[in-house]
């Protein structure tokens, strides 16, 4: 015990925040925020509900299935006109072969494995809300932390935190696309060793793109962002003429004010996802950090590299 207190001590002020620096070091990203953990938060709609607080830890089939099917058909309806060609498709292939549909449950080890092949990127199971640092740094080894149990069945269209709706609907279907999958890795990468005011601003960033992106196709603009491909109110939304439009600018966007309560008043659309990644770049390398990173895939392991 006394050597590792000595090892911290030793550790001069000024270094900058740990990162992981090995795919196992994921291990100890795994800090939750509390902000809507059922347990917790009073405002939760499940926090008053014993049976479903107990069902959370064991995660039920039962009531997986069954608001599955009303969330899938539901949103599958409005997808053709409102999701981006790259999402389209990759649904079309996870119906095909990860058993996504109304009446099937899949399983997060097959899908971690149909990604792998397309991407590169795998799931790790996570009990719920992570710290933005956590969260980010997972992307950087292509580890997206994907959340297992479902919505409260009282509010089958709406979730305050992320739930496997939100994680296979909204996300899975884009990181199998190879040029988002790029774009959220270099997220991740941006954010290591990251001081916290620029992982606040990667979050935000974050936000406004993966989660709530808008993109333009074919002369018309279309939705690749999560948090719109798994919620049903805000898709119509966004692609109805009421939210603000901006064109994606990372220095912009990585400061704009959002909402997690209620629907975005802006979004920010993207030429193409080739073009976000190429600002994305920019903007990283505004980021000021005594190192670089280089992530290697053969051994899953962050070389970092002293700048000259
Ligand atoms: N944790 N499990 C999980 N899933 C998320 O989507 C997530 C998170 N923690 C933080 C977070 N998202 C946001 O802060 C992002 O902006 C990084
Ligand atoms: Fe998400």
């Amino acid at each position: 015990l006394r050597r590792v207190a000595e090892d911290v001590r030793a550790v001069p002020e000024e270094r900058a925040p740990w990162f992981p620096r090995k795919i196992g070091d994921l291990d100890k990203c795994n800090h939750l925020i509390t902000k809507y953990d059922p347990d917790l938060d009073q405002d939760h709609p499940g926090y008053s509900d014993p049976e479903y607080r107990k069902r959370r830890s064991v995660i039920s089939e039962l009531a997986f299935s069954y608001t599955q099917r009303e969330v899938y058909r539901t949103l599958r309806s409005i997808y053709p006109t409102h999701a981006c060609r790259q999402y389209l498709e990759n649904l079309v292939e996870l119906e095909r072969h990860c058993g996504y549909g109304e009446d099937s449950i899949p399983q997060l080890a097959d899908i971690s494995a149909f990604l792998r092949e397309r991407t590169g990127f795998q799931l790790r199971p996570v009990a719920g809300l992570l710290s933005a640092r956590d969260f980010l740094s997972s992307l950087a080894f292509r580890v997206f932390q994907c959340t297992q149990y479902i919505r409260h069945s009282s509010t089958p269209m709406h979730s305050p935190e992320p739930d496997c709706c939100h994680e296979l609907l909204g996300h899975v279907p884009m990181l199998a696309d190879k040029e988002f999958a790029q774009f959220s890795q270099e997220i991740g990468l941006a954010s290591l060793g990251a001081s916290d005011e620029d992982i606040e601003k990667l979050s935000t960033l974050y936000w406004f793109t993966v989660e709530f992106g808008l993109c333009k196709q074919d002369g018309s603009v279309k939705a690749y962002g999560a948090g719109l491909l798994s919620s049903y109110g805000e898709l119509m939304y966004a692609l109805s003429d009421e939210p603000e439009y901006k064109p994606f600018d990372p220095e912009e966007c990585a400061i704009q004010p959002y909402q997690d309560q209620t629907y975005q008043p802006v979004y920010f659309v993207s030429e193409s996802f080739e073009d976000a990644k190429l600002k994305l770049r920019q903007y990283s390398s505004t980021i000021r950090k005594a190192f670089s990173v280089r992530y290697d895939p053969f051994t899953c392991t962050m070389e970092v590299l002293d700048e000259p």
